[in-house]
């Protein structure tokens, strides 16, 4: 794997934030406040091993995993569902799903140019995210 996904990384661009939120069945308040937030995302990658937090104001999420290894993850602070997630490459793109209570769930990551792109996928639901570095 050629790339290196390591940085901080602010959002530019945020869409179907709502669609994707909806889908987890985010209550309406909770949707308000969180789709006006710009989050940063810090990105560890060494080898295979990754930490992902993702910072607001509003809201904090930390993730780690190794590439090939599943693990159980808490959505605590989101829709606070258990998902038994696997994240892998595919080709040049972080691709995770994650297992659970709601179908067709996960996220992939990629470098298109000098930004990060973010694509977060439930129940036929896509939310594009776009970050540039800090
Ligand atoms: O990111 O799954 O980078 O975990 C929104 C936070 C983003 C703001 C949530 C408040 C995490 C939300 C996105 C309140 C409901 C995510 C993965 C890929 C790593």
């Amino acid at each position: 794997m050629p790339v290196d996904l390591s940085g901080t990384w602010n959002m530019v661009s945020n869409e179907n934030f709502e669609g994707y939120m909806l889908a987890l069945g985010i209550d309406f308040a909770t949707r308000k406040i969180a789709k006006m937030v710009k989050p940063q995302k810090v990105i560890k990658q060494n080898g295979d091993s990754f930490t992902i937090q993702t910072l607001s104001t509003f809201r904090n999420y930390l993730v780690q995993f190794k590439i090939g290894e599943e693990f159980d993850e808490d959505t605590k602070g989101l829709d606070n569902r258990k998902c038994k997630s696997l994240v892998t490459w595919d080709n040049d793109r972080l691709t995770c799903i994650q297992k659970g209570e709601k179908a067709n769930r996960g996220w992939t990551h990629w470098i298109e140019g000098d930004e990060l792109y973010l694509e977060m996928f439930c129940e036929g639901q896509v939310c594009k995210q776009r970050f540039q570095r800090a």
